[in-house]
């Protein structure tokens, strides 16, 4: 059962170009970053998260291939979005069947329900070192996401894109794509399955847009770790982002640092029940199910976190305060 969502006061007023809001971790991946940092686990990504191959075939660094999000561009004129002078370069993040994720450093119970590769935030080669500055205030989580048209995420299944994760695997917020898993399977695709969806802690879906291709959704995630709200801002392309929720109380989250998680990105995949599986493990998505094995990607640029104390920046150098 859904319970209506008590709704917050939320007022956002233009700053203009005011101070910028201050960047506590930034994952626009720098043009000089490499193939070999990505496979050291070098900052600012912790690469742990992929099979059993080096991090740099999951993960591959654009170049000057495929143009960041225009949101966080240097433009060279200001009312145009191109051209503009790089600062970022795109991560096209992969799948194969062989992204099987073995927790414990190899010495866990292979996921092979899943198929994932994600990159976590982390701050001098530590995810925990982080975490207390980017789960405590009031933060945004800034991601852009980009069809990856030649190999496209299979809507049949759920896929879990972005996300914060506390130790007891819950996701404070989540951005969910496909059709959401479920033990029998119902109708695939369901409803919705082309939307990028924006999650609270229980799983309502906060927010959802088509995803439509060749644009760049751009996204803001500010989590209040004080008040246990979230609010979500969005836009496409070099438009400025604007607010798509009010503050919506939530998070059934457990307070204090249980719930400081790692910031996740990339692809996670779910299976599909495999109905010559026993009954009793239909429902273990991290240990059974149908993986068929495609080889599938998705786009990311312009993930940071953003302290709110100056404002949060909305692209175009602008800065707006959230109360
Ligand atoms: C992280 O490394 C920087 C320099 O590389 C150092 O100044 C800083 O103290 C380190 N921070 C922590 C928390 O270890
Ligand atoms: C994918 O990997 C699994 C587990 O290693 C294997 O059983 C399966 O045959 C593979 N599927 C394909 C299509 O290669
Ligand atoms: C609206 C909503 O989801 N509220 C939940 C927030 O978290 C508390 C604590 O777990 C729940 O009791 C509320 O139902």
């Amino acid at each position: 059962m859904l319970l209506p969502l008590p709704i917050l006061f939320s007022v956002a007023a233009c700053f203009g170009e005011g101070v910028l809001g201050k960047i506590i971790w930034d994952g626009r991946a720098p043009l000089s970053f490499s193939a070999l940092q990505l496979d050291a686990s070098a900052d600012p990504y912790l690469t742990a998260v992929k099979g059993s191959k080096a991090a740099s075939l999951y993960t591959h660094l654009m170049g000057n291939d495929v143009t960041a999000t225009p949101l966080w561009l240097d433009r060279i004129h200001p009312d145009r979005p191109f051209p503009a002078v790089a600062t970022e370069q795109t991560l096209r993040v992969f799948i194969g069947n062989t992204s099987i994720f073995v927790p414990g450093q190899g010495t866990g119970t292979p996921q092979t329900g899943f198929r994932r590769t994600e990159l976590i935030a982390q701050r001098n080669g530590s995810a925990s070192l982080l975490k207390p500055d980017i789960c405590s205030g009031k933060k945004a989580f800034h991601f852009s996401l980009l069809q990856e048209t030649m190999k496209p995420l299979d809507l049949l299944h759920e896929y879990q894109v972005v996300f914060v994760e506390p130790g007891d695997g819950s996701h404070v917020f989540g951005v969910q794509l496909g059709s959401p898993f479920t033990n029998p399977t119902g109708p695939l695709p369901s409803k919705d399955a082309g939307h990028i969806k924006v999650l609270a802690h229980d799983l309502r879906v906060l927010y959802k847009t088509p995803f439509r291709d060749d644009t760049w959704h751009n996204f803001a995630v500010v989590v209040d770790w004080d008040q246990s709200t979230l609010q979500v801002f969005y836009s496409r392309n070099e438009d400025e982002l604007r607010s798509v929720t009010k503050v919506v109380k939530n998070l059934s989250v457990p307070s204090g640092e249980k719930e400081m998680g790692d910031f996740h990105f990339g692809v996670l995949k779910l299976p599909l029940v495999n109905a010559n599986d026993p009954v009793d493990i239909r429902g273990d998505v991290v240990h059974h199910g149908i993986q068929e094995g495609t080889v599938e990607g998705l786009m990311f640029s312009g993930v940071f976190v953003e302290d709110l104390k100056n404002g949060l920046s909305v692209g175009n150098k602008k800065v707006i305060h959230v109360w």
